[in-house]
């Protein structure tokens, strides 16, 4: 069924950092402990043990043992691990695959760019592809876009730019402000830390990289820019823009002749682009004070009208041509946005809805983390990173909310065959791989609140799930790894479609398993899966192996906050 052949020792495929824990899966049904050998790149065993049985393991479906050779630390190529006859994919130990994947994984936002040709000097000639959405025939064009026919909102907006969402040339408001707001979120962490250089000008192959601006920044700002486009003349943001009819594939965003419209305005719209425009105007202040006073002025503008518009929510079924993203529940958009507004100003308007909110204090941290529905942890991220007047019991509460969340991850994931913060008891969600990697985050904020070592092993299992240590024997980031994946839904990099095309780029992110089989070629292959299982490297798959903004944004986030780790 899957075309990735599975192996019987699942390793990281691409690096374990020298000084850090250093595990992998044996697939085995026997009950005693198996012997295992480390080999270097020519073959010679450099280490050996004996593997821990844990028996049946259900996310994986999988008897599994545990094999821990973390007391082997030399640095090196082309390590294999074997049992008996069975040898893993090869694999690094070195700090320098996370130090790279940080940019790859930045490097996707370039590649998402709408409304500007992809040059071939920034991402090499097979990626290089002339402006989507300019309004050059076929193109409509994203220039002067009207509202559906059944909103007919009396005027047109010019929301050329931003990024595409994933695979398809849709570009939304809710999605694109949780992926912005993570980027910068890296940046602001990566200002207090010491460790912004990392983002310095002239850190990543984007054509603002000798403006004198941070490359995260100028990266985040073409999005930023795109989002306060799509602000309407009363402040509400318009939900969404994209095409009238969802389009084949492949369809080149050049290519693509469909009708574009806009939906209507709604308050989870106009709260995303309050909170991420109130965390630009801080983070650009002393970099461009023009910029962050009309990111100011958009956001408090924001803020008024979604509380003048408490309940306009998008509708769940304007699925047609575009993800619908609509969101029953608003009140931790109201409390993110809040938070960074009143990060920004002080101002005590927003410091009232701040405490008052029902999330305050990180009052519904779970488990379940966060997403492009649920927002109100970014707000206590915020608050708990960026100097406010809060009483500073209120920001160890918060705190201490992400180390006792923390916690739980770890408790399961030490039971867990392939440990990953995310037990998926309830089934794996489209998009499962976001969900491992923000949970990742919540692990590193845990260990940046406590400096406890455990939360740092943690996010590097996480890692280590990700990039090839799973039942599949697949790494999920395309480009990195011996079993990578290679044929995401994308409009563009689909080779598997067209052979004249590429695939995905090193550093994109599949969505990873969806336990729901929510597309006719996950429902054809994928039955009876158990939940980490529930994948197909399938261009068609696009429940399961779609790439999107904000799981990419995650990736960066997760692998930025590692690289720092180990030492960049
Ligand atoms: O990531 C989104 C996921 O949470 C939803 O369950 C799914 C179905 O509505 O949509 C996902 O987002 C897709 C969006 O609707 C359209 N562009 C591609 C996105 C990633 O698959």
């Amino acid at each position: 069924v899957n075309p990735n052949p599975t192996k019987k020792v699942q390793v990281d495929q691409v690096g374990y950092a020298p000084g850090l824990p250093k595990r992998a899966t044996l697939v085995s049904a026997e009950t005693t402990p198996q012997t295992w050998t480390l080999k270097d790149s020519a073959g010679t065993a450099v280490a050996s043990g004996k593997s821990t049985p844990k028996g049946a393991d259900t996310a994986s479906g999988d008897s599994v043992h545990l094999i821990d050779f973390s007391s082997f630390d030399t640095p090196g190529t082309g390590y294999t691990l074997s049992v008996g006859a069975d040898t893993s994919f090869p694999f690094d130990i070195s700090a320098d695959p996370i130090k790279k994947l940080r940019y790859d994984s930045l490097a996707f936002f370039y590649h998402q760019r709408s409304g500007t040709p992809i040059e071939a000097q920034y991402v090499g000639d097979e990626y290089a592809r002339p402006a989507g959405h300019v309004n050059v025939a076929p193109n409509k064009g994203d220039n002067d876009v009207p509202c559906r026919a059944d909103i007919a909102c009396g005027y047109t907006l010019d929301v050329r730019g931003g990024w595409y969402d994933a695979g398809d040339h849709g570009k939304y408001v809710v999605n694109g402000g949780i992926a912005t707001w993570q980027l910068l979120n890296s940046y602001e962490r990566a200002v207090r830390t010491g460790d912004a250089s990392a983002f310095a000008d002239g850190t990543m192959n984007i054509p603002e990289r000798a403006n004198g601006v941070p490359d995260l920044l100028d990266e985040a700002r073409w999005e930023a820019d795109f989002l306060l486009k799509m602000q309407a003349p009363d402040g509400m943001a318009h939900h969404k823009i994209h095409d009238a009819n969802w389009t084949a594939l492949p369809t080149r965003p050049e290519l693509d002749d469909q009708v574009r419209r806009l939906s209507a305005t709604s308050t989870a719209a106009t709260l995303n682009l309050a909170a991420v425009a109130a965390q630009g105007a801080r983070l650009w202040r002393g970099i461009d004070a023009t910029y962050s006073a009309t990111l100011l002025t958009a956001a408090r503008k924001a803020y008024t009208a979604a509380k003048a518009n408490p309940a306009k929510l998008a509708d769940p079924n304007d699925g047609t041509g575009g993800g619908a993203y609509s969101d029953d529940t608003v009140s931790d958009e109201f409390y993110w946005a809040a938070a960074e507004l009143y990060t920004t100003t002080g101002d005590a308007a927003y410091r009232a809805d701040v405490t008052g909110s029902p999330h305050y204090r990180a009052a519904g941290l779970n488990t379940d983390g966060f997403s492009w529905g649920g927002t109100a942890p970014l707000g206590d991220i915020t608050l708990a990173l960026a100097p406010n007047g809060l009483p500073a019991a209120d920001i160890a509460a918060i705190k201490s909310a992400f180390a006792t969340v923390a916690d739980q991850h770890l408790a399961y994931m030490e039971r867990m065959g392939y440990a990953t913060p995310y037990e998926g008891a309830d089934g794996y969600v489209w998009g499962s791989n976001s969900t491992v990697l923000n949970n990742a985050q919540v692990l590193a904020l845990a260990h940046d609140f406590t400096g406890a070592a455990k939360y740092r092993d943690g996010v590097f299992e996480a890692l280590h799930y990700v990039l090839g240590r799973n039942p599949l024997s697949t790494s999920y980031v395309a480009g990195y790894g011996e079993q990578a994946m290679r044929n995401a839904h994308h409009r563009f990099w689909a080779h598997q479609s067209d052979p004249t095309l590429p695939t995905a780029p090193p550093g994109s992110l599949s969505g990873g398993p969806n336990s729901f089989l929510q597309d006719p070629v996950a429902a054809r292959l994928l039955v009876g899966c158990p939940v980490q299982k529930c994948w197909v490297d399938d261009i068609g798959a696009y429940s399961v192996n779609e790439v999107a903004i904000n799981w990419n944004s995650a990736l960066a986030w997760v692998t930025g906050w590692a690289a720092e780790q180990v030492g960049r």
